[in-house]
């Protein structure tokens, strides 16, 4: 087993001791990663599955990926980035500043890369996770989930898929190896991912076949090449990508309004996709079939200005009858239409609310969280705690994504309350921490109270938003600062907590027995703490 320069957990009997497990390395993980080092924490290391940081940047390398929030938004508030070409960066772009950023902050030797975690289990007698992985076993105080929504590759439940002889692959696990110039290629899926693949590859092609199930909504894309006077002020004009940062943020969260409070206002922006499809598609028959059946934002808003011009051109048919079957050599339509094809692209999004992560981390009962969302449905408390999963932390948890803005937002957030939590298990000499139901079930219920005003909620659709009963247990339903305002500091009043000195057993940690055992009485009484009553 290889193990990072700095590593300084403890091994009994071939299993690591640490104080905190990270799984996985993306914005999530890797920012874990430099505010714990920056918290002073050096007893903790980052589990990752791939050969690099980055996550879902790493792994989604096809053609025109590319981010659909302004590039000085979706970055690291403490890391900006003078060097972005582009309004809206490109993959590779934002690959390598991940990169740049792990390297900066000095953080690549706390991660042991290729390290699938296979399991966690909770041992309520000793306290502790016990993490198998197929770099060797752990036993660690903490364990932080950072292994992101959009990891999981979902694929589609087709007659006959598995017995395709040509090329066939996801759209998070291109094949470059596959050269597609000349073929015919069937694309799956017209959601994010499929509408930037489908201008990238439809010149290239001898004819494409785009598999659309819903319409979705597309609006214009304002992106354009930086010239270099604004390269200048991003260097040395002091403030100014400050400056656009803000103004980008504030743009974004003017959205909330018409998403998470009022649909009607919405409108505006249905009428400017509308104007869209309308300049960009002439053919009638075309025009109908893009034509989106729910209100605009229900699913995520698309943006392009070369995926309508794509779909109209003569090598390329956008099919809406419906995959019946897939044979050896092509996709046949519920109409019987038989279309040969040498690859399939398949662009269907990912597992979210049913990640098969979930099926490996076992809770305080011994139920999976994959069994627990199944029964309840994915609920967390601030996206950061799930009750029956003491000492368990989470990075982009339930209800904190979001349909407008920056994820990274919402991840700094939540490092800020990680960190915070950590340095009060330290602080008062807590053992065992777990989140309590009923903050979790009040916390619950006021977030579907305010989702079932959303457009999501209400706009007519289908989505990966929504879970199978229905909640819509993925967004956050405000404005991103409300959120950053919530998770400012750790509310260990809607916690049960355990002093490490009150806990059954004695428990040695990397061959230290920890600190101070008295909980301060006043840590419940302290109003400003009592965020979740
Ligand atoms: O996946 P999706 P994605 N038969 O789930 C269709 C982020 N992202 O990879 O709408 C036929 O959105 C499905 O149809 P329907 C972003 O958050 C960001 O594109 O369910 N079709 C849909 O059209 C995004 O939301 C960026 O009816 C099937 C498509 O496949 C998230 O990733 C870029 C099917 C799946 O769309 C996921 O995007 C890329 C089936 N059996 C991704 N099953 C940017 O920043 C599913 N579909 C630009």
């Amino acid at each position: 087993m290889s193990l990072p320069v700095t590593d300084t957990s403890a091994t009994t009997a071939g299993v690591r001791h640490i104080d905190t497990l990270i799984i996985g390395s993306g914005f999530a993980g890797l920012g874990a990663a430099i505010k714990l080092t920056q918290a002073g924490k050096t007893d903790f290391l980052v589990l990752e599955r791939g050969t690099d940081v980055g996550g879902t940047w790493r792994d989604n390398t096809y053609p025109g990926a590319a981010c659909d929030v302004p590039s000085h938004l979706y970055s690291y508030s403490f890391a900006l980035n003078p060097e972005w070409t582009r309004s809206f960066s490109t993959q590779p772009e934002i690959q390598k500043y991940i990169q740049s950023v792990a390297d900066k902050y000095k953080v690549r030797d706390k991660h042991l890369f290729g390290c699938d975690v296979q399991s966690a289990h909770w041992n309520e007698s000793t306290t502790r996770w016990e993490v198998t992985t197929t770099k060797g076993n752990f036993v660690a105080k903490v364990l932080v989930s950072a292994v992101g929504a959009l990891c999981e590759p979902s694929l589609p439940d087709i007659k006959g898929i598995e017995g395709f002889q040509g090329e066939i692959f996801h759209s998070a696990r291109w094949n470059h190896d596959a050269d597609l110039t000349g073929k015919r290629v069937a694309v799956i899926g017209t959601g994010a991912s499929a509408i930037q693949i489908v201008p990238a590859i439809g010149k290239k092609v001898s004819h494409l076949d785009v598999y659309q199930r819903t319409a979705p909504w597309i609006l214009p894309r304002a992106d354009r090449e930086y010239t270099k006077l604004e390269h200048a002020a991003f260097k040395y004009l002091p403030g100014f990508q400050k400056l656009c940062r803000t103004g980008i943020y504030w743009m974004r969260e003017s959205q909330v309004v018409g998403l998470a409070k009022a649909p009607v206002f919405m409108k505006p922006l249905q009428l400017a996709a509308e104007r869209h499809l309308r300049r960009q598609i002439k053919d009638k028959d075309l025009r109908k079939k893009v034509t989106p059946n729910f209100q605009i934002g229900c699913k995520r808003m698309l943006i392009s200005n070369n995926y309508y011009p794509t779909l109209a051109q003569d090598n390329v048919d956008l099919v809406t009858d419906g995959i019946a079957e897939v044979t050896a050599d092509s996709v046949v339509s519920k109409d019987g239409t038989v279309r040969e094809v040498d690859a399939i692209v398949v662009a269907t999004g990912f597992h979210v609310t049913d990640s098969p992560t979930f099926e490996g981390i076992f809770g305080k009962d011994g139920r999976s969280l994959a069994d627990v969302f199944d029964e309840g449905g994915q609920q967390g408390y601030k996206g950061a705690a799930i009750a029956n999963f003491p000492n368990m932390f989470f990075l982009v948890g339930p209800n904190t994504g979001l349909g407008h803005t920056s994820m990274v937002f919402m991840i700094e957030s939540q490092l800020n309350y990680l960190v915070d939590a950590l340095q009060t298990l330290d602080k008062y000499g807590i053992g065992k921490i777990e989140v309590r139901q009923d903050a979790q079930d009040r916390y619950n219920a006021e977030l579907q109270e305010k989702l079932s005003h959303s457009v999501w909620n209400n706009g007519g659709c289908a989505s990966w938003y929504l879970d199978k009963h229905g909640n819509n247990t993925t967004l956050w339903p405000g404005f991103t600062f409300q959120f950053r305002n919530e998770t400012k500091r750790f509310d260990l009043t809607a916690y049960d907590s355990v002093a490490t000195a009150d806990l059954p057993a004695p428990v040695h940690v990397n061959g230290k027995t920890p600190g101070p055992a008295a909980i301060p009485a006043q840590i419940a009484l302290d109003d400003d703490k009592v965020t979740a009553q």
